[in-house]
């Protein structure tokens, strides 16, 4: 037979566990809304491309500029295949453009002519034509978080 204060402490015991039961569920609620939120920006490098990468179709040449504060302008730049992609390097150190992922390079190697790492000298620039459809990623191999997405078509 159960006393009157066991009941008391049954009930309370009951209560925690649908408060927890209930701070759980809020849990995982907050961390889909979060996930959904945030993978579609996440997935924007290799997948989808966002809308906000430079359209610069049929052109003969396309500057991919690597600016003073160490990142490459436009992040972002939709070319047709056959476009010759010009770096500039305005940043105060030696640019080495290779092809996504670092530091394996074994992404397209058009962006880095053909190269393991395409040498921008400071104040230099460097090119290399593009023919391969797709989207292909590039970064400064001697700074691996300056990245750029290059979209042949
Ligand atoms: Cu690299």
């Amino acid at each position: 037979m159960e006393t009157s204060e066991q009941t008391q402490t049954n009930s309370t015991n009951k209560s925690i566990k649908y408060v927890v039961l209930g701070v759980v569920v809020l849990i995982l609620i907050i961390g889909i809304v979060a996930y959904l939120l945030v993978a579609p920006k996440a997935a924007s490098p290799s997948g989808m491309v966002s809308s906000d990468c430079s359209s610069m179709l049929k052109r003969e040449s396309v500057d991919i500029t690597y600016t003073k504060d160490n990142k490459f302008s436009p992040g972002c730049v939709e070319v047709t295949a056959g476009t010759k992609l010009v770096y500039l390097n305005q940043s105060q150190s030696m640019l080495q453009v290779g092809a996504d992922p670092h530091p394996i390079h074994d992404g397209n190697k058009e962006l880095s002519n053909g190269e393991f790492v395409l040498e921008v000298a400071e104040g230099g620039t460097a090119s290399s034509v593009v023919h391969e459809t797709g989207t292909f990623g590039i970064h400064n191999h001697l700074n691996p978080s300056a990245t750029a997405t290059v979209v042949v078509k």
